[in-house]
């Protein structure tokens, strides 16, 4: 049985696909939810929880949603690739208001961040979590902030945090992809319980995909000290997702999928950089 949280739990991006998933999980963990998103809540509120409708750019309606939360599940903003200025407000000035309000708080922040934060690793590496940032795009680039900013903080005020790289959190599995990167929704939720629970975090990373056998992009992160372990896999559809590639080289090649072919305008022929792999 898992214990409850003495505090509200402040969860952002309440009513987008995950943020309805945790807040069915967490509330039917008996947790006491404060929910926010810039969309309706479109579902039945759980038991004992709050949403307000709110903007992660409004800095002083952020702060006092927090007010009295022990831990902040960041769940919002913008969730895809899109241009540069429909990143910077919801992801990169609305972090901070959340790293505001988790400092006022002694709040713990338990940050969605994302595999699209290290996409242009190849495919043929394997990653620790320390690896080196290589995001995919602009949405990558605000995850890779986000979890420096979470570094400020640690070292600077002391708000801990926990960094989910989450590879593919959907229904099931449904390309050549995912087989690998595949995070279940049941996975996900006892992941956020374990950040939300456990004694101790300082300023950690873990790698958010199930148990599959095909995972062997990512490594070495602090699933063991926060006592979590995916059990869920996308092993069974392996026989029918084996086939299903997009035929694009660049989505094909690296990590980040699709996003890395969004926009991208490199030169075939360009020499290696000092980043590239020995194959250019
Ligand atoms: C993400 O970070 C996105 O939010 C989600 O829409 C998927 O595209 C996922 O990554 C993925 O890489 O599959």
């Amino acid at each position: 049985m898992t214990a409850v949280p003495t505090k509200p739990v402040f969860l952002t991006g309440a009513s987008g696909a995950l943020g309805r998933v945790l807040a069915k999980w967490l509330g039917g963990l008996g947790w006491t939810l404060v929910m926010t998103d810039i969309a309706a809540f479109p579902d039945p509120l759980p038991p004992g929880a709050s949403f307000t409708k709110a903007d992660l750019n409004d800095g002083p309606t952020i702060l006092r949603l927090a007010e009295g939360c022990g831990a902040i599940v960041h769940l919002g903003g913008v969730s895809v690739e899109r241009p540069f200025e429909e990143v910077l407000g919801p992801n990169i000035r609305g972090l901070f208001h959340i790293y505001e309000a988790a400092r006022r708080e002694k709040a713990r922040v338990i940050f969605a961040s994302s595999n699209h934060s290290v996409g242009f690793h190849e495919r043929t590496e394997s990653l620790p979590a320390d690896t080196q940032f290589l995001p995919d795009g602009f949405y990558g680039l605000s995850k890779a902030y986000g979890e420096l900013m979470g570094r400020l903080y640690w070292f600077k005020h002391g708000v801990e945090n926990v960094n989910l790289r989450i590879g593919s959190a959907c229904p099931e599995p449904v390309n050549n992809r995912m087989l690998a990167s595949y995070l279940s929704y049941a996975d996900f939720s006892r992941l956020v319980v374990a950040c939300v629970t456990a004694g101790q975090t300082g300023s950690c990373v873990v790698w958010g995909a199930s148990k599959n056998s095909r995972m062997t992009w990512w490594r070495d992160d602090a699933r063991a000290e926060l006592g979590w372990e995916p059990t869920d896999s996308a092993d069974p559809y392996a026989g029918q997702l084996a086939g299903k590639v997009s035929g694009d080289p660049v989505e094909e090649r690296y990590m980040g999928g699709a996003f890395c072919s969004i926009g991208y305008s490199r030169s075939a022929f360009a020499p290696a950089g000092l980043f590239d792999s020995a194959k250019g």
